[in-house]
């Protein structure tokens, strides 16, 4: 089943709350992009740029207790749960106040104050932790809601099978959220995936659904449906959004010779987020392209800020090496 937003049903702050979450998550990973190209970041990064309603819809209809995992593309994610953009700049750039004190880096950020149990660079790694997550929650009798997001590519690990079957049987508040975004690394999925993807979940008895991933308001709707869902205790479900990262695999992969600039152009002019939201509620009367501009300017100050502060903190001490890091 394919669910669209086809009037906002929600208050027009909600609706620029989750436009100013696009942008921020859009804002900081044009600057990591900046960072990594004026070689101030160690390492690499994998950019969430054209996914951002994904994150967004998905983390405003959480809450706070709720609970994600994410994936080695997970600015968006950390950014939509509630961290801030100056710690999340300084993990990047490997200095002290980061969220793992520096020693993580752009594919190991975790915030438990907000959720966020970790990103995780084994792909499809982090469906076992959220399920364990979920069986933890409804083994303290809490109502939280795991939620965890991983991509296409994760199709193709038996770990998520593993899980969902388990997830499935003891019904767990566990939400699968694929972010079908055609490609794993520098192959079109068309030649990774057989079948119908829906069907696997659903030959376990989880609960499956696709939406539009460049329509916030759908994917936030689709959501909520599901959060409740799974807080009634009516078990587990699996969320596909269909979606596109603008730029490459990663920050270094900057010629894309595994797909054409056509489709890059399409998805961008045709169904970019953020453009889809503002149009959306613009041609509702509801704003004007002035809100977008002001938004945009707090954004920019917001990541501007937040990038001086990282390249200004220390690094960890080097007789702390040892500290915080488990191997
Ligand atoms: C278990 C495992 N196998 C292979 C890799 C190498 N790898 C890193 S990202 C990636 C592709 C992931 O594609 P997808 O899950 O669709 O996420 P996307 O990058 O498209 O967001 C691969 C194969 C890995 N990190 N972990
Ligand atoms: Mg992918």
């Amino acid at each position: 089943m394919t669910t669209r937003a086809i009037e906002p049903r929600m208050e027009l702050e909600a609706n620029l709350h989750m436009y100013r979450q696009m942008a921020k998550i859009r804002a900081f990973d044009e600057q990591v992009n900046e960072l990594y190209k004026s070689a101030k970041m160690p390492g690499l990064a994998h950019l969430y740029i054209g996914e951002e309603a994904v994150a967004v819809g998905v983390c405003e209809a959480l809450r706070r207790d709720d609970l994600i995992t994410s994936t080695h593309r997970g600015h968006g994610h950390c950014l939509a749960k509630g961290a801030a953009v100056n710690r999340m700049f300084a993990e990047l750039l490997g200095k002290e106040p980061g969220y793992c004190r520096g020693k993580g880096g752009s594919m190991h950020i975790a915030d438990p104050e907000t959720g966020n149990l970790g990103a995780n660079a084994i792909v499809g790694g982090s469906a076992g932790i959220a399920t364990g997550a979920a069986l933890s929650a409804k083994m303290r009798g809490t109502d939280q809601v795991a939620v965890c997001f991983f991509g296409d590519g994760a199709l193709g690990q038996g770990l998520l099978y593993e899980v969902m079957n388990m997830a499935a049987l003891w019904r767990l508040p566990v939400i699968y959220l694929c972010e079908n975004n055609l490609y794993g690394e520098y192959t079109p999925c068309g030649e990774t995936i057989a079948g119908d993807i829906l069907a696997r979940p659903r030959a376990l008895g989880v609960h499956a659904e696709s939406v539009d991933g460049q329509d916030v308001q759908a994917v936030h709707a689709t959501m909520r449906r599901l959060v409740e869902r799974a807080r009634r205790g009516e078990g587990p479900a699996f969320l596909e959004c269909k979606t596109y990262r603008y730029y490459g695999h990663h920050v270094g992969d900057v010629n894309r010779e595994y797909r054409t600039r056509e489709e890059e152009r399409e998805w961008m002019s045709k169904h970019d987020p953020l453009e889809t939201l503002a149009s959306r509620l613009t041609t509702q009367g509801l704003a004007d392209a002035g809100v977008f501009e002001r938004i945009l300017t707090d954004v920019k100050a917001e990541i501007d800020g937040g990038v001086q502060f990282a390249l200004a903190a220390p690094y960890p001490e080097p007789n702390e090496v040892d500290q915080d890091v488990y191997a």
